[in-house]
């Protein structure tokens, strides 16, 4: 499919229908009418007029302190007579305002023409694409996400359509040139999080008391895959942890809740820090997947702490893992990244989670100290984390910008950094 001829004479042919908050300034119209005026298309026989009905809801993103946000999606196609089911809805990111390949959400509308579901998007994606495609058509927008909570759009087709034929071996409804599983109709899409390399998760691990915001006290390096199926919803998650600080006294056991995910199979193995061998097979059911230990021990995990100036950086063990659910989930039950990973310490017996996953009975979150500042903290890429003695906020100084500002600015935080502070870079 040539796939910017139709989508610059679509635009020609389309209609923007404004609702809500859409006008005639809103930035999406403009857009359209910008690139619709700037290229041209070549005509097909199944070209069909439609109106757009935008329906975003905004608002301020909520903050606590993530670096990664969920998006709620709604997208449902009509045309005179029905629902049109089977048009495929892509969301792709725009990188420094530059439109990617980079697949955010994608599933095909059902029997009632609606695609609903959420994505998770890295906080400093500031655009993204959304495409929607029916019968070989493709209605294209570009979303500034800033303030968008939800994407909702609604699309009428003025006319019906004539079905063309695409190969789709699987009848899973994605076609087989989109379709990451050509072969398995449970599998349509691979979302890897982060979209290249790794998050790093990083705990304080004195809760409930206040820490000193060295936030070295446990440091792993992590990445994700969610296998989605044509509905958009998950399938199964894959991950990667490698242990690579302990600037700590306590031990501890790393633990993973993936919330409501029952009758799960789950395949975990680790790898020996020395020579890379498998030190620890598991593969079985898992009836209730709430706090199953990843990774044991972590006096046994890594044999330094990595948070001294001037050491020699000892590796740690690594895991890998997949989680086959027993039933779809959707994305949004799962929670925000790294889902519900927390570290259980063996010396006080407290288990140290994310915020927005546990509240008291006030209504306050559970893992907010008294100051408004976590005990846990994900940061895209292979962060250097603070040396023993200095905190966060020293070591990063735009870090007090972008929490203070709620994710809103210095959303770049991690790249600036005092060298005397934060240890170097490790492979
Ligand atoms: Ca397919
Ligand atoms: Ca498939």
């Amino acid at each position: 499919m040539k796939r910017a001829g139709i989508f610059a004479l679509l635009l020609l042919s389309g209609i923007l229908f404004s609702s809500g908050c859409a006008s005639a300034d809103d930035e999406n119209y403009l857009w359209l009418l910008a690139v619709a005026g700037g290229e041209s298309g070549e005509g097909t026989s199944g070209e069909v007029p439609f109106e757009v009905e935008v329906g975003d809801e905004t608002g301020s993103p909520d903050f606590l302190f993530d670096s990664t946000r969920t998006l709620d999606i709604y997208v449902n196609v009509l045309d005179p007579v029905s629902p049109v089911s089977g048009s495929q809805v892509r969301i792709y990111e725009l990188v420094d305002g530059v439109p990617t390949q980079n697949v955010a959400f994608r599933a095909r509308t059902g029997v009632d023409g609606i695609v609903t579901g959420s994505m998770e998007i890295d906080r400093n994606i500031a655009s993204v694409i959304l495409e929607v495609e029916f019968e070989g058509q493709v209605y294209s927008a570009q979303v500034d996400i800033t303030y968008v909570q939800s994407i909702r759009r609604t699309i009428n087709l003025l006319a019906t359509i004539t079905p063309i034929e695409e190969v789709d071996s699987d009848g899973d409804g994605i076609p087989d040139e989109e379709d990451d599983y050509p072969e398995d109709a449970d599998r349509a899409t691979v979302l890897r999080y982060p979209r290249e390399g790794n998050y790093t998760v990083a705990f304080e691990d004195l809760y409930p008391r206040q820490g000193d915001a060295d936030f070295n006290d446990y440091v792993l390096r992590v990445n994700y895959e969610e296998d989605l199926n044509a509905n958009g919803d998950v399938v199964r998650i894959r991950g990667n942890y490698e242990h690579v600080a302990r600037g700590a006294g306590y031990k501890h056991t790393l633990r993973l809740t993936l919330p409501g995910v029952t009758d799960a199979h789950l395949n975990l193995t680790r790898f020996d820090r020395t020579d890379g061998s498998i030190a620890y097979n598991f593969e079985g059911a898992i009836a209730d997947f709430t706090g199953i230990e990843m990774m044991p021990r972590s006096d046994t995990t890594i044999t330094g702490s990595n948070t001294g100036s001037g050491g020699t950086y000892r590796a740690g063990d690594r895991a890998q893992f997949e989680v086959v659910l027993g039933h779809p989930a959707q994305r949004a039950q799962l929670g925000a990244l790294p889902y519900d990973l927390h570290l259980h310490v063996l010396d006080t017996g407290h288990d140290i989670h994310f915020l927005g996953r546990y509240f008291k009975a006030d209504g306050t979150d559970q893992y907010l100290d008294s100051s408004g500042f976590p005990w846990a903290l994900m940061v895209p890429g292979d962060w250097r984390w603070p040396y023993e003695r200095q905190n966060i906020h020293a070591g990063y100084e735009f870090f007090d910008d972008w929490y203070q500002t709620g994710g809103l600015e210095a959303n770049d935080w991690y790249d600036t950094f005092d060298d005397s502070l934060v240890v170097p870079t490790v492979d």
